[in-house]
């Protein structure tokens, strides 16, 4: 696949329709930046599309803690089989086994104790993606992509997928926001977490915390305010359910306190205009096996196909709607 990268590059941005030059008076105006009709109505089908598909999955009022908290989870029930939970969690155990080459003590958690990781006592995983068509699955899951669709918009992609295995230690992770380009950040999400709890997210389990309504603030904390526990509100799920967050949302993490180890699977997404620190490429990863057993928005989210680079689409995404 790797070759098909530079296929995506080769666009019809360059190729102005006739019709694409407007007309004021005796002025002409070459159209490739000039809303038109032909935008807005893309732009607002989107916009239809990603509101109807909320609804569909009885989505509304995890919109709403979007909206209010800056982030939600969706419950065990919401999420789907158990089965699906148990098998990517086994899947990441087994696959962390065969790449450290050391046997997982789940019961005491302290396999990875020494690495000195940015996320604390956390021993992470990349490069998922032909490992297992689970990880597939855990990309199209369908409440997930409904909500990562409703903040980023149909164009957005995966910017990176992480296992993450944590085990009992003593680091909080200091609050921060997600977006790493200059600020003040956009009050329309540019980027979004969305973590597979696959353990119980508790307290003593050391689970992610947020500040509610810190996606307002659009900002980074400051250092003071990274490190200032009292603002840290703990989000506790049991395994099975799925925490998504609005890019700005301040967020941290309490330390594990107990034996064992807290699993999840972190799927960190992107607008296509808002990529500001370096993607994964997963041209070299994605086969066409892969594309022919997922639904065509499986090559958008790997970035195989980038629709921005389309005219339609590029228009439509300048109407200002953040859907498209
Ligand atoms: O480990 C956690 O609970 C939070 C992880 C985190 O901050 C992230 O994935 O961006």
């Amino acid at each position: 696949m790797a070759d098909k990268a530079s296929e995506t590059r080769i666009t019809d941005l360059n190729n102005l329709p006739a019709d694409s030059v407007a007309r004021a008076g005796d002025k002409r105006f070459a159209g490739f930046l000039l809303n038109d009709d032909g935008a807005e109505r893309w732009a607002r089908a989107a916009r239809d599309r990603v509101f109807a598909e909320i609804e569909t999955l009885g989505l509304i009022a995890n919109v709403g803690e979007l909206e209010m908290k800056g982030y939600t989870a969706l419950t065990p029930e919401q999420v789907g089989p158990p089965a699906f939970i148990d098998q990517l969690r086994e899947t990441i155990i087994a696959l962390a086994e065969k790449r450290s080459g050391q046997a997982i003590d789940r019961a005491s958690g302290v396999t990875f104790e020494d690495d000195n990781s940015p996320y604390g006592q956390v021993h992470s995983l990349f490069g998922l993606f032909g490992e297992d068509p689970i990880f597939e699955q855990a990309l199209m899951h369908r409440p997930m992509l409904a909500l990562v669709t409703y903040l980023l918009g149909e164009s957005c992609f995966l910017h990176h997928e992480r296992a993450a295995i944590k085990g009992p230690g003593d680091q909080y992770l200091p609050m921060h926001a997600d977006p790493s380009g200059p600020t003040p950040y956009p009050w329309i999400s540019q980027v979004c977490n969305t973590t597979f709890a696959l353990t119980d997210h508790t307290i003593e389990s050391g689970t992610t915390c947020f500040v509610p309504g810190s996606h307002r603030l659009c900002r980074q904390p400051t250092r003071e305010e990274a490190m200032d526990l009292s603002s840290f509100v703990p989000l506790e799920v049991p395994a099975g359910s799925l925490i998504v967050w609005h890019g700005n949302s301040w967020h941290g993490a309490l330390p594990r306190k107990q034996p064992g180890i807290r699993v999840s699977l972190v799927q960190y997404f992107s607008r296509p205009s808002a990529a500001s620190d370096v993607p994964r490429n997963f041209n070299s990863v994605v086969t066409p096996e892969m594309l022919a057993r997922n639904p065509p928005r499986f090559a958008t989210l790997l970035g195989v196909d980038d629709p921005t680079l389309r005219l339609e689409s590029f228009k439509a995404q300048r109407t200002g709607y953040s859907f498209c």
